[in-house]
């Protein structure tokens, strides 16, 4: 008889389409056996009873060891995985930055040595930064190449493209199976209010948020649609935070355009107002997109029911608040962008969505797994439970109560964006590849145990 190596007994299995008890078998880190109940032998048997069988996290907006405004992010792919896995992410797809005058190969191969102790498995997209003909020639080979997936800055000094470039890279992914996504914000919107408010003495962290105001990240987000529309290409944006941008992605899909969209948590449960916290406290929240007034959150929850936004990702960009949102204390131009956010996603998305009856648990298995893998070329070996699919499971206790702090997060950085929030529903082990790599609060994965994701061509949804 079959000895398997893992057996889960008793949990309910929630996959992007069905909600239903079931066992799991799992063999080689591969899902081998589902059935309402399994009498088989196995060498280690988990009791899931009560709880949900989700699919392994998919967070395909990620920022580790990533050098930024000055700094490095404070999370590394070690520290960064480890969280990913106490928080239910067992797959991360992280953003290779291109430095100028470096070839695609050689921007990959930098990320490649930077990820080679990662806990979890891992693709990459390659951030261009530095266009021209030679990159170009590169694209296609990159995308053959298991890395299909391209991320264009519309702003950022030494970051961002020209719409040209943007035309062109859109154009060469759509002839190659690729697909193009971009930060969407408006450079010039963004510089003027910067330098005005800095003449003016206007420097705490808020004016951050001020300087990017929602009609600069909607103004971006029809033009980027409109590039891609004349060039008839897959768009997806990333991290889009506001009403406005999204109306934008909302129109394009009525059209029948190939356009998605992802969201974060931040954006869902956090907003400008805490910007207004005393002293410098507002530092912790200042990422790109800034957290937008409150009036916009519903208009997003109201985009995840219906479909018109199909990812929350995380944009998990750590800075320590002491030693690094600190080069920011006499000027918010100076404040590291990006806040934390790897390890509770889920948790939050969770407890605010599908707790509050704002997205259904399918539909949170959708957004956080089946999507993204569907979207990055993962599916149907990430982003579901099924025979043949990598065993990356979520146990996860509908009934755990939990207060977000630092204390109980694995985050490498000194602060959570979310301390202090109460929330029902907690990610208690998981699975990758069939081994327990976090279990009760505890990371139980090793160093470099992550392997490289070579990703097929994207699908459109
Ligand atoms: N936004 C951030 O907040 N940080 C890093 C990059 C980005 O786009
Ligand atoms: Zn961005
Ligand atoms: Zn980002």
């Amino acid at each position: 008889m079959t000895e398997y190596d893992l057996l889960i007994k008793g949990g309910k299995i929630v996959t992007a389409s069905e909600v239903y008890d079931g066992d799991v078998a799992v063999i080689d880190g591969k899902v081998a056996l589902i059935g309402r109940t399994l009498d088989v032998s196995a060498c280690q048997v988990i009791d899931a009873g009560g709880k949900y069988l989700l699919p392994g996290g998919v967070d395909v907006h990620t920022h580790l060891d990533m050098p930024f405004g000055g700094t490095v992010t404070a999370d590394n792919f070690f520290t960064g995985g480890a969280a990913a896995a106490c928080g239910g992410t067992t797959t991360i797809v992280d953003f290779a930055i291109q430095g100028k005058g470096q070839t695609l190969a050689q921007t990959i191969d930098s990320w490649l040595s930077k990820a080679a102790d990662c806990p979890i498995d891992y693709g990459l997209h390659v951030a261009v930064t530095d266009m021209n003909e030679a990159v170009i020639a590169e694209m296609p080979e990159t995308i053959a190449a298991g890395f299909p997936s391209f991320k264009l800055f519309m702003t950022y000094d030494g970051l961002r493209v020209n719409d040209d470039v943007l035309m062109k890279a859109l154009l060469i992914a759509k002839q190659h199976g690729g697909l193009v996504s971009v930060h969407a914000e408006n450079y010039y919107v963004i510089d003027y209010y910067t330098k005005e408010f800095q003449k003016t003495g206007k420097i705490e962290p808020k004016y951050h948020a001020l300087s990017r105001p929602p009609l600069a990240e909607g103004e971006a987000t029809a033009r980027a649609i409109r590039l891609a529309k004349l060039v008839e290409a897959p768009l997806y944006i990333v991290h889009l935070s506001c009403e406005d941008a999204l109306r934008e992605v909302a129109r394009a899909r009525e059209e029948g355009l190939p356009v998605m969209a992802e969201t974060c948590p931040q954006y869902l449960v956090l907003s400008y107002d805490n910007y207004e916290e005393p002293g410098f406290n507002g530092a912790k929240y200042v990422m790109s997109p800034p957290l937008r007034p409150k009036e916009n959150q519903a208009p997003l929850w109201q985009a995840l029911k219906r479909g018109d936004l199909q990812v929350v990702a995380t944009d998990h960009c750590s800075f320590n608040f002491k030693g690094q949102k600190d080069l920011g204390r006499e000027f918010f131009g100076k404040i590291p962008n990006g806040a934390p956010g790897i390890e509770t996603r889920l948790a939050v998305l969770y407890s605010s969505g599908v707790g509050q009856g704002r997205i259904s648990l399918q539909q949170f298995a959708a957004l956080t797994a089946t999507n993204p893998a569907k979207i990055f070329g993962l599916y149907p070996q990430k982003g579901t439970i099924a025979v043949g699919s990598d065993a990356d499971i979520v146990i996860f206790d509908p009934a755990a109560k939990r207060i977000i702090s630092k204390d109980i997060l694995h985050e490498n950085v000194d602060y959570t964006a979310y301390e202090g929030i109460p929330v029902t529903g907690y990610p208690v082990a998981t699975i990758a590849r069939g081994k327990l790599i976090a279990d009760g609060g505890k990371f139980t994965g090793a160093a470099g145990n992550g392997k490289l994701l070579k990703r097929k061509k994207p699908q459109i949804i």
